[in-house]
């Protein structure tokens, strides 16, 4: 395996928490290497449920060092709870968790500050986790890492300097100023958490590839709201892809072997912002049921609608993905027919990739296959599954250029084709 990473191909929640967990099997090292508690990946284990945010998603395998990279925003209060989550199910060894000393803190008025943003004209439909702030401070120079965090005087320092760099944008908004006191006091109680737990990730990712280790780099959404190569302005504040994995993990280029990109059989997206081949009303509606589409964090409905080949071909462009795991193939089962958008109109012109500015303007070109019915979840090898369903896996593979390699058929971890 070497070093691989698992990257969103859509707009988030494509199922990267399972795939994650299934392939950390033969891991020893699962690192997130951006965005924040916004994240929500789910793993199903023997039909119980568990939804992480910031710890990577290879932490039900006990043996996995868990490491949270540079690149991501740390909201401490999140990640001292998800630690007493794996600690009560006995999974927190000594040394399982690594929080990058680099690594930035989200502060309460970054929530608070994107939560006031929401409810304005501006609104895109954040997670109102405080993300965008968050990031914002660290490319004004003026947030404040884990490092600091452990140094109570520092800490404090850099708090008053940056609640005064907020303070016009939090009176403009309505809001009222925190309490420094009260964020040092609880900020100082959480320190005492982690402060074991934070050290150089990037060296102790340079040793493991020294040792051989299997390193595994885990995205968080998905390349539609990577802040360059997403719907932008409808995106998320850090960079989702594959290439944001050396910097927000601290490992070099040349050091990764190979990139998984994971999209569901189906397109889903919560938040504002184009989506071409949403579906509307009653259609809409029925496949947000059947494959119960609701934000893992926000509990928000998901926007749902057909698979859109140019969005992937767009994804495997910008992160070099050469395999696709396809999820969530069971839960269109039922339907006659399924619509694939294979590439898009605009201005009378055919085009295969989304275009910068005017996504919201472009027609769905369609190829419409047969559908498939059935229980697939019980499906364990390709000669399993109806002959349909291998034909859309294989129309994927050739509009896209990359092979399918896993499949799923089920929530649960066991519910997976593998391919090769
Ligand atoms: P933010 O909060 O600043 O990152 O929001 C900016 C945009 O990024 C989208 N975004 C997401 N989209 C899908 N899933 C996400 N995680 C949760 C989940 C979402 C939830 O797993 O279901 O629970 O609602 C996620 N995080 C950020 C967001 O919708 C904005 O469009
Ligand atoms: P992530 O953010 O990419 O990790 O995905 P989320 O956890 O936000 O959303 C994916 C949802 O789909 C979760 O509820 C998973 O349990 C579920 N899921 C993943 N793969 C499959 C699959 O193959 N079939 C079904 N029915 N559900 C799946
Ligand atoms: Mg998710």
């Amino acid at each position: 395996m070497a070093m691989v990473v698992v990257v969103g191909a859509q707009w988030g929640d494509e199922g990267k928490g399972k795939v994650v967990d299934r392939l950390t099997a033969q891991a020893d090292v699962v690192v997130r290497y951006g965005g924040g508690a916004n994240a929500g990946h789910t793993l199903v284990v023997g039909g119980e449920k568990v939804v992480l945010r910031l710890i990577p998603s290879g932490a039900l395998h006990a043996k996995a060092k868990c490491v949270l990279g540079p690149g991501v925003v740390i909201d401490p209060e999140v990640l001292v709870q998800e630690i007493a989550t794996l600690r009560a199910r006995g999974l927190f060894g000594e040394g399982r968790l690594l929080i990058s000393d680099r690594a930035h803190v989200v502060l309460p008025h970054h929530a608070t500050i994107d939560t006031l943003r929401e409810s304005g004209p501006g609104a895109i439909g954040t997670t109102k986790r405080g993300i965008g702030p968050a990031y914002e401070d660290k490319a004004g120079r003026r947030g404040i890492r884990m490092a600091d965090l452990l140094d109570a005087a520092r800490f404090r320092e850099r708090l008053e300097a940056n609640l005064e760099a907020w303070r016009p944008v939090i009176v403009a908004l309505g809001g009222e100023m925190p309490a420094i006191d009260e964020i040092v006091k609880r900020y100082g109680e959480l320190a005492k958490e982690l402060g074991p737990h934070v050290g150089d990730a990037s060296a102790a990712l340079a040793e493991a590839r020294e040792q051989g280790k299997h390193v595994l780099l885990e995205g968080a959404q998905g390349t539609m709201l990577d802040l360059d190569h997403g719907t932008f302005p409808f995106v998320t504040s850090s960079t989702v892809i594959s290439g944001g994995a050396c910097a927000g993990a601290g490992i070099a280029p040349t050091h990764i072997d190979r990139v998984m990109g994971i999209t569901k059989a189906y397109t889903t997206r919560v938040g504002g912002g184009p989506f071409p081949t949403e579906l509307h009303g009653e259609a809409g509606e029925a496949l947000r049921k059947a494959g119960n589409e609701y934000g893992a964090v926000t509990g928000r409905p998901r926007r749902c609608g057909w698979l859109d080949i140019a969005v992937l071909r767009h994804a495997v462009r910008v992160n070099g993905i050469s395999e696709l795991a396809v999820t969530k193939l069971d839960v269109l089962s039922g339907l006659p027919k399924i619509a694939l958008g294979v590439a898009y109109e605009l201005d009378g012109k055919r085009i295969d990739f989304p275009p910068p500015n005017r996504l919201a303007d472009v027609t769905p070109i369609y190829e419409e296959l047969e559908g498939w019915s059935g229980d697939l979840s019980t499906c364990r090898t390709l000669g399993e599954l109806p002959a349909s369903v291998r034909t859309y896996v294989r129309r994927i593979e050739e509009l896209t250029g990359a092979r399918v390699t896993m499949l799923g058929v089920g929530a649960d971890r066991d519910c997976t084709i593998e391919t090769d």
